[in-house]
């Protein structure tokens, strides 16, 4: 099979805060992505205003580089390789933007803290990207933390890759145990823009002054795309983004052939359909912009405008010879909230230009559907409210947020679970929770647990004087969890949680003990 040896597609996974999109920045940077004075603020990849407040990235996005370290050399192409690299969400509700990340690529780096270890979200992507084949890089990042533990993760890390190996080995035919197993460990640092294949002493700084031992690894590793001499275009939607001028944008990964500016080509629609389009614009990566560019070929990730109703998992094809990729699917959703319009007496007093219809409503939800695989929306009974379904309460409390900053007065319901019938028997979601918490709240948080019908799985004690458990619990248990956990450990406790599937329903739960605020008159 011909090979594109002058391209690397590679996205970066990890738990939430392991460091991500600071990584990102510093390969930007020392790709000479950036003139030498150039003002770039800090995570450039996370460009939303909600992502910049909260400090978190919500939708993954793609950026490229053009790498002509020594290592390129070494790989045969002394010009340079491209790397086009996805900067992933880590936090457990964006989960979707994750999987859809993994479409584009050919392996991944893993990103571990060196004092946190492996958590809820390094396992699901982990095991995602097993799950895909993909070849996995380990980059231990944040080993200048003082309180860093490299040794120690370095083995959880290759013992979750052990067990979830081990996990998917009947369920992924064809899954090669040696090489899942056989991988590279970078030591880094991804603020300082260090790496190293040398370990450093906890706390210290890798020994290279850069980059390089990283961007070497991972031409090494991450196999360059191949594709099928002479076949016809494949083009498939991964992603859309909008742009101000050019309307809405489908990012593509070409899998086969060649797509040009000005061609036509077949568009396979999610119905089954095909209808011919014109390329209008075709646009690369370009770091942070986006460019315009005549053609592009196999592994090659672009952007097309034009096509307004495009959407995620449909394929640009030849009209001669259609041949559409599977559609692309992502997990249930397992959280739903009721929105619909404000029905309080104040509805419409928030302000001049407020949307507060039904319609305005509806359209907007209808909008957010189209970019975001992982949310369904579905009627209710009344209509001028619908059921929204996500990942997780802050997947919905984001998209709520949103609205509001747009102008929307919304009513929101109160948080409830999704529930499956699976061989006529209600099952419901259950969430995984890794709970770090100082040993003398072991009790309580049991306690806390157990109220919520959380069953423990493991505890380990690192001998720190903190525990590590972890607890199977319904993912209803989960609604409002935090602010109680949060009093109970005294602020201490640290909690992240991650679906798991679906488990016979668990019985009542009993959640709330006080009150609701009502507001009938504005403040003054
Ligand atoms: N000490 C230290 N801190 C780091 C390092 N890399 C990142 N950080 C810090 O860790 C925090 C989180 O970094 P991000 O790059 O936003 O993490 P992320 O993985 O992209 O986070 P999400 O996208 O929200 O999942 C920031 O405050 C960074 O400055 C590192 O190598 N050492
Ligand atoms: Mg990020």
């Amino acid at each position: 099979m011909p090979v594109r040896s002058d391209l690397r597609n590679v996205a970066i996974v990890a738990h939430v805060d392991h460091g991500k999109t600071t990584l990102v920045d510093a390969m930007l940077w020392q790709s000479g992505a950036f003139g030498a004075h150039a003002h770039v603020e800090e995570r450039a990849m996370d460009t939303g205003d909600l992502e910049r407040e909260k400090g978190i990235t919500i939708l993954a996005k793609n950026t490229t580089v053009r790498y002509r370290g020594p290592a390129a050399a070494e790989a045969g192409e002394p010009d340079g390789v491209t790397i086009n690299i996805i900067d992933t969400p880590g936090h457990a509700d964006f989960g979707g933007e994750v999987e859809r990340g993994l479409s584009m690529v050919d392996g991944v780096l893993l990103l571990v803290d060196a004092s946190e270890g492996p958590l809820p979200q390094t396992r699901f992507v982990l095991r995602k990207a097993l799950e895909a084949k993909l070849p996995v890089v380990l980059v231990v990042n944040k080993v200048d933390r003082p309180d860093a533990r490299i040794d120690e993760v370095v083995h959880e890390s290759t013992d979750l890759l052990l067990g979830l190996a081990a996990d998917l080995h009947e369920d992924v035919p064809g899954l090669d145990l040696d090489a899942v197993l056989d991988v590279p460990v970078v030591y880094a640092s991804a603020k300082a823009g260090r790496a190293s294949l040398t370990r450093p002493a906890d706390g210290s700084m890798p020994d290279s002054p850069d980059l390089e031992p990283l961007f070497a690894t991972l031409l090494e590793r991450i196999p360059a795309p191949t594709y099928d001499e002479g076949a016809p275009l494949q083009a498939h939607v991964t992603n859309l983004d909008a742009s101000p001028f050019l309307g809405r944008l489908a990012l593509l990964r070409i899998r086969n052939g060649t797509l040009r500016k000005g061609q036509t080509v077949a568009w396979a629609r999610a119905d089954g359909s095909l209808q011919n389009v014109r390329i209008t614009e075709l646009l690369a990566t370009r770091a942070l912009d986006r460019v315009p560019t005549a053609e592009a070929g196999p592994g090659d990730i672009v952007a097309v405008a034009g096509i307004a109703e495009i959407t995620i998992g449909e394929t640009l094809t030849d009209p001669d010879d259609p041949r559409p990729l599977p559609l692309i699917t992502v997990d249930d959703p397992a959280i739903a909230v009721t929105v619909g319009i404000n029905t309080s007496p104040l509805a419409g007093k928030g302000g001049k230009g407020h949307k507060v219809t039904a319609r305005q409503v509806k359209d907007r939800l209808a909008t957010e559907l189209v970019g975001n695989v992982s949310l369904r929306i579905l009627p209710t009974d009344r209509p001028d409210t619908w059921e929204v379904q996500g990942r997780g309460e802050l997947a919905l409390a984001v998209l709520v947020e949103q609205m509001r900053r747009e102008g929307f007065e919304l009513t929101v319901g109160k948080p409830q679970v999704v529930t499956k019938v699976i061989d006529g028997v209600i099952h419901e979601p259950i969430e995984r929770m890794t709970i770090d918490a100082p040993e003398e709240y072991l009790g309580t948080v049991t306690q806390l647990l157990a109220g919520r019908k959380g069953r423990m799985v493991t505890m380990a004690n690192h001998g720190t004087g903190w525990v590590r458990m972890e607890f199977m619990v319904p993912a209803r248990g989960l609604i409002g969890f935090r602010t109680s956990f949060l009093t109970d450990t005294r602020g201490t406790g640290i909690a992240f949680s991650i679906a798991e599937g679906h488990e016979p329903w668990a019985g009542p739960i009993e959640t709330r003990s006080s009150g609701s605020l009502v507001a009938d008159r504005p403040a003054s």
